[in-house]
C-alpha cells in the first residue's frame, strides 16, 4: 500500500534539465498534487550537471521514491540518463524546443535502445506523465485506484454532457 500523503516522503521525483522547463513540468506536479501524491521537483541537467543527476537518481530508490519523471528539450538525454542510473520506472517528457518544436526532444527521449526503457509521453505532455505515475502507484493502492476511476468517470461525464 502506497502512502500518498502530501506530508510523507516523496514517491515521485520530477527532474527537469532547465528552469525553462518548469512551466511544462509543473503540470505533472499539479496532477500529482490533485491525487495527494507526495512529490519533489529538481533542476538537474544531463549535460550541464551530470554528477547532480547521478547523485539524485542513484539515491532516489533508497529514499522511497518509486517513479521518476524527467523532462528535457533538444538533445534530450535526461530521461535516458536517469534510467541508466536506476531500476525505478522513468517517464520521459519531451519538452518543446525552439528550433525543431520538440521533435528532437521526442525522438531523443522515446528512442531508447533495448535494455534500459523510458516510458515516453507526448511533447509537453507532463500532465500525462503525472497521470501515468498515479496509475503505476494505484497498482498497489485501492483507494488511489478508486480516485482514478472517479477521475475518468468525471472526464467521460463532461463529454457526455455536451449538447450541440
Ligand atoms: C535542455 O535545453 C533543457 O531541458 C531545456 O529544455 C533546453 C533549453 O535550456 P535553457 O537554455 O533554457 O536552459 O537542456
Amino acid at each position: 500500500m502506497v502512502k500518498p500523503m502530501s506530508s510523507s516522503k516523496p514517491l515521485v521525483g520530477i527532474l527537469m534539465g532547465s528552469k525553462s522547463d518548469l512551466e511544462v513540468m509543473s503540470e505533472a506536479a499539479k496532477v500529482l498534487g490533485e491525487f495527494g501524491i507526495a512529490h519533489e521537483m529538481k533542476v538537474a541537467s544531463a549535460h550541464r550537471t551530470p554528477e547532480l543527476v547521478h547523485e539524485y537518481v542513484s539515491g532516489a530508490r533508497g529514499r522511497g521514491v518509486r517513479i521518476i519523471i524527467a523532462g528535457a528539450g533538444g538533445a534530450a538525454h535526461l530521461a535516458g540518463v536517469c534510467a541508466a542510473h536506476t531500476i525505478l520506472p522513468v517517464i520521459g517528457v519531451p519538452v518543446e524546443s525552439k528550433s525543431l518544436k520538440g521533435m528532437d526532444s521526442l525522438l531523443s527521449t522515446v528512442q531508447m535502445p533495448p535494455g534500459v526503457p523510458v516510458a515516453c509521453v507526448g511533447i509537453n505532455a507532463a500532465k500525462n506523465a503525472g497521470l501515468l505515475a498515479v496509475q503505476m502507484l494505484a497498482l498497489e493502492d485501492r483507494e488511489l485506484a478508486g480516485k482514478l476511476t472517479a477521475y475518468r468517470k468525471k472526464m467521460g461525464d463532461e463529454i457526455r454532457s455536451i449538447r450541440l
